[in-house]
């Protein structure tokens, strides 16, 4: 396979100004007729022939403007239709068979329990019809969807219904329009055997919308917070961003074979069920915001994504990194905010730095691609959604309103670039953003050196930043960032924020530096007393900030920070310190030692009284291992594992009754509620739970055992489920265990669950539960929230077992990728991730994990596997 390049990229020869697709629906030979008007582009190449993507297509019929057309006037091959000499202008008909039922990639048009459905980002559309599949081809469509009344009674495709009737042998139609030029990857359809529940939703300026969810009959009941949360996020685009709905009729349809989350599709999203159903019994606090979020990424899309849409895809962040933005500061409003940063960064500093420091690592803006579904990634949505924030937070809010408000307005119905919403951002503010550009086009996490010090004599404190981003593959050289880095000095004597004065100018008590060199000193003047410095706060830039911060130093920040995410952070670091010592402890054979600062700084966490239980219940969770991981040069997988259970235990030990009277404290009879006050207070008893169930302490084993009987909310029976099959005590957890599965052999996503739970056990049996759960029923390859649920949950979360030395955890995964590659290659190439990262480990685990790699590699590869798994061997 060959890459393409952004430099390459040519205006289309051909445009189309409207389709007309008809759908004869039937599983294995579904017939696809399309009428395209076609006319050259005014900016295209004079004289090019016409081209339009078709793969897996078997050609029927084809005709220009009514005349059928012999077999030397155009020529098909497994990519495209190519016509030599088409006219400028032309009616082009094509009619061809796709094969829906056989199409397990999931790409296209294909069948998930029965129904129909299609996913056609970035290049699905091609698999159903020939078409200048690209997002710059941007064009009306007049849908015709026919199916069998009895089996397929739902008839659903993007726009408005305008007709629907009877026909002959027990089938019918439905006739969809939308009057909104799309790109392809935005069409849309769904046939099935769906219900739907419906609301209401009026806009700002007066228009009445219709809200659908479709679903099958059995989740009905786990649609209220969907709706719920789809009614607050039309809202809010009003309120936030001036931004409005555009038809009469909004769709959400749920489906269970699905790649993605979901599918912003014009007036027609699908969704992932794991993405929008929920209900008490079956969804924890964790899927509700999810829900919420997604359901609120997906609307937002109708304005960034689909009403201003991609040049093509080199510019995907452009309408991800600012969808992801929107959505974040969406959930912040709705929920927690400072928890919600917490958990954006906490994900970005685990995965997405990870990602930027591996094999695969490449530019917001990429610049080549392989397999441009490999490039849905957390640096083009995370480290994207970063970089509109930053902007967002150089502009001022209201400035940066008015360039998204400019850039609506501009380029509302066309298909642009990341720089044309930069320029907008510029033209408002008058800021040059030159250099600020190049976050778009280095990949690789910056990372700042900073040093401190205070002239007692002259009142003064110098700070000194010093920045570098790391070699990336193919950037060995990069250029130095603007990076905004937020700043407070807090008085070591009153605990308080002081005035700033910068170069002679009053800053308040924080401010922004803007360090745009590769070494900057910034002297603060009239510091009155002995600070310590609060660096990068609300985490202003998404670098790896380094500051020789003592544990004393750290402690004062935790308790007197007036920036709640440095405060959690100075916990994370101080935290950190202690875990450094524990892994080198259990490395070198030495009696490990808990921190007594560590202790001391959770007593009092414990024992204050929280005005904000979200935060409190971060405050009081250890960085993961796969964060710990990250601040290692080796990664030991062992030693990580065995320091943080080392802290966790000694931390309840000396605190049980303090954790305990947490527990306590936070249990709660009221009905179940997916609100912000109640998701604080379970979190905050969990967290308890899982601290006292380290030691496993008997109360805490029968308090788990009660939580589960009590079943009052999915958060808590599998919070307490999950403790009790994580630790050592079976005789407890397996009758459970196996009630569970029996209650929900039904519920596929409560199985995922159950799934979950016990691949991720830290025991050494848990790989052979995996393969034991590889047989259950309720397993499939072919669904991509399975596969994530067991063997995704088994590689990412279980680091003990996946790493085990004997190398049996790459093998299985190994397998599963070769089984996949055929099966569903965008999921083969997500899932195989873990392995990519051999260079990270010891060298038995390094050559363990090529040898798998290269096992992969000997196989007939789909251009998704081969790309990774290229880059991972290079
Ligand atoms: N556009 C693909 C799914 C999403 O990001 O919304
Ligand atoms: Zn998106």
């Amino acid at each position: 396979p060959q890459p393409v390049y952004l430099k390459d990229y040519q205006p289309p020869a051909f445009r189309v100004t409207h389709v007309e697709l008809k759908f004869d629906l039937v599983p294995a030979a579904t017939r696809v007729t399309a009428v395209l008007h076609l006319e050259r582009h005014p900016d295209g190449a004079p004289g090019q022939p016409l081209v339009l993507d078709g793969e897996r297509l078997s050609l029927k019929r084809i005709a220009i403007d009514g005349q059928e057309l012999g077999e030397s006037e155009y020529r098909v091959d497994d990519a495209s239709l190519t016509i030599p000499d088409a006219p400028d202008r032309l009616r082009l008909e094509t009619e061809v068979e796709i094969d829906p039922a056989s199409n397990t990639a999931l790409e296209g048009l294909y069948l998930s329990n029965g129904m129909f459905c299609t996913q056609c980002e970035a290049q699905g559309f091609r698999r159903i019809t020939f078409y200048p599949d690209r997002p710059d081809v941007m064009a009306t469509f007049s849908t015709t969807v026919i199916g069998d009344s009895a089996s397929l009674p739902v008839l659903l495709s993007n726009g408005n219904p305008v007709e629907r009737g009877e026909l002959p042998y027990g089938r019918h139609f439905v006739t969809w329009e939308d009057p909104h030029p799309k790109p392809s990857y935005l069409f849309a359809l769904v046939a099935g055997k769906l219900e739907k529940v419906e609301d209401r939703f009026t806009t700002m300026s007066g228009r009445e919308v219709t809200l659908q969810l479709w679903v099958e009959p059995a989740n009905l009941e786990k649609t209220d917070h969907a709706m719920r949360s789809l009614k607050a996020a039309m809202e809010w685009d009003e309120t936030t961003y001036g931004r409005e709905y555009d038809l009469d009729l909004f769709m959400i349809v749920a489906v269970d074979d699905f790649n993605m989350g979901a599918m912003e599709n014009k007036g027609l999203n699908i969704f992932n069920s794991a993405a929008v159903l929920t209900h008490p019994q079956t969804a924890t606090d964790a899927a509700f915001q999810r829900v919420e979020g997604v359901v609120a990424h997906e609307y937002f899309h109708n304005w960034s994504g689909n009403r201003v849409t991609c040049r093509d895809w080199f510019q995907l962040s452009l309408k991800e990194g600012f969808t992801v933005f929107r959505d974040q500061s969406f959930s912040a409003d709705m929920n927690s905010a400072p928890v919600k940063r917490i958990e954006d960064v906490s994900f970005l500093r685990t995965a997405q730095f990870a990602e930027d420091a591996g094999p695969t690592a490449h530019p917001v803006q990429p610049d080549h691609y392989i397999e441009i579904s490999n490039f849905y990634t957390l640096t083009i949505y995370e480290k994207g959604a970063e970089i509109v924030r930053m902007l967002r937070n150089l502009l001022g809010w209201e400035t940066f309103r008015k360039g998204s408000d400019l850039y609506f307005e501009r380029f509302d119905g066309q298909a642009v670039t990341i720089e044309d919403f930069a320029g907008c951002m510029a033209e408002v503010s008058g800021l040059d953003l030159d250099q600020f550009m190049r976050w778009y086009s280095q990949a690789g996490t910056p990372e700042i050196d900073a040093h401190g010090e205070y002239d007692y004599a002259r009142a003064e404190y110098h700070l000194t930043l010093r920045q570098r981003t790391p070699a990336t593959p193919g950037q060995p050289d990069k250029l130095p960032l603007h990076i905004p880095v937020r700043v407070g000095l807090v008085g070591t004597k009153s605990g308080e924020d002081l005035t700033l004065t910068l170069d002679g100018e009053a800053l308040g008590k924080e401010g922004v530096l803007h360090l745009r060199e590769e070494e900057q000193t910034f002297v603060f003047t009239d510091v009155a007393e002995a600070p310590v410095p609060s660096l990068l706060r609300g985490f202003s830039a998404p670098v790896k900030l380094r500051f020789p911060y003592g544990r004393e130093d750290l402690a004062f920040l935790l308790t007197h920070d007036s920036d709640g995410f440095n405060r959690w952070d100075a916990g994370q670091r101080l935290a950190m310190l202690a875990l450094d010592d524990l892994i080198a402890a259990h490395r070198n054979g030495v009696e490990k030692v808990m921190d007594a600062r560590v202790v001391e700084a959770f007593r009092g966490l414990l024992n204050e009284p929280a005005d904000d239980k979200a935060v409190l219940a971060e405050m009081l969770t250890l960085p993961s291992e796969a964060y710990i991981a990250e601040q290692q040069p080796v990664v030991d997988v062992d030693a990580i594992h065995a320091a943080r259970e080392f802290v966790r235990q000694s931390l309840a030990t000396v605190l049980r009754d303090d954790f305990m009277a947490l527990y306590r404290a936070n249990r709660s009879e009221a009905p179940y509620a997916p609100s912000a006050e109640q998701i604080a207070s379970r979190r905050l008893k969990n967290v308890a739970l899982a601290y006292l169930m380290s030691i496993e302490d008997e109360e805490a084993i029968e308090l788990a055992r009660q939580q589960f009987e009590a079943d009052h909310n999915m958060t808590d029976v599998r919070a307490a489920l999950t403790l009790l099959v994580h630790s050592s005590r079976s005789a407890v957890a397996d009758p459970l265990l196996r009630a569970f599965g029996k209650k929900w052999a039904h519920d596929p996503l409560v199985m995922d669950q159950w799934f979950s739970l016990q691949v991720t056990r830290p025991q050494a049996d848990a790989l052979d539960r995996v393969k034991y759960l590889m047989e259950h029923p309720a397993f499939s390859l072919k669904n991509p929230n399975r596969v994530r649920a067991l063997i995704g949950a088994f590689a990412g979360q279980n680091r003990v077992n996946f790493h085990r030395l004997d190398g049996e955890g790459y093998r299985l995964l190994a397998d599963v990728v070769i089984a996949l590659n055929t099966l569903n290659p965008e999921i083969a190439a997500r899932i195989i991730t873990p392995l990519t990262r051999w260079q990270r480990y010891d060298e038995t685990r390094q050559s363990l994990m090529k040898a798998e790699l290269e096992r992969i590699r000997a196989e007939e590869l789909s251009p998704n596997v081969y790309e990774v798994v290229e880059k991972a061997l290079a």
